[in-house]
């Protein structure tokens, strides 16, 4: 399998997993400004979304957007319980959190790398993204992991957004359980693996 990423991008979730399951792969760093990959290649005729994360299976064909390639994955070593069952209620509750992140956590935090966003529209987005920032506080304050006790692929991708909140100097110190918890995530080893393979700590 081969990833495509970017170095601290949404595809960090992905290249977690991929550290979490020790299945065999290789990575791509992709830019994302020229759409050109580490090896010369134009990475719209790999995945003509023209973000990552992308990753190429076994047999070639590509595969994209970050909650389904992480329920790939984690459905390929099901011993490692990084996803309930497919088809159990559970699912369903990991599934619920996977849409959230993507589509309210994701969406609303990486908004702010636009540097483009007038002022008045900025705090409308900034008002939503810390509702959605205490709602999450309060389903964490009592849970080691977004799902309960156990570890899965939605606190890969949580980690993964979160950590974009220092990049973006939005201040997240007040939320003690989500400080925690970020903290939790980023000392699992495989965790400290993947950001040490971007370079993004030492
Ligand atoms: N819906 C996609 C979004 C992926 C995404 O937003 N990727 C960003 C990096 S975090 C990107 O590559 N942006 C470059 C672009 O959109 O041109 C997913 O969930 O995987």
């Amino acid at each position: 399998m081969k990833l495509y990423y970017a170095p601290g991008a949404c595809s960090l979730a992905v290249h977690i997993t991929l550290c979490e399951c020790a299945l065999p792969f290789e990575m791509e760093k992709v830019d994302l400004k020229t759409k050109k990959t580490e090896s010369g290649d134009d990475f719209l005729e790999i995945n003509p979304k023209g973000y990552v994360p992308a990753l190429i299976m076994d047999d070639d064909a590509l595969l994209t957007e970050v909650a389904v390639i992480t329920q790939y994955l984690a459905d390929r070593v099901p011993k490692l319980s990084l996803a309930p069952p497919p088809g159990s209620l559970e699912r369903y509750r990991l599934q619920e959190w996977l849409n959230f992140i993507s589509s309210e956590i994701h969406k609303g935090m990486g908004i702010f790398f636009n540097q483009n966003i007038p002022a008045e529209f900025k705090k409308v987005l900034f008002d939503k993204l810390m509702l959605r920032l205490n709602y999450l506080e309060k389903r964490i304050e009592t849970n080691l992991y977004l799902m309960g006790d156990t570890y899965t692929i939605a606190d890969a991708y949580l980690f993964t957004i979160l950590r974009w909140s220092r990049l973006l100097n939005i201040d997240i110190s007040s939320w003690g359980g989500l400080v925690q918890y970020y903290e939790r995530i980023g000392s699992r080893p495989n965790v400290q693996a993947a950001l040490r393979a971007e370079h993004l700590i030492k």
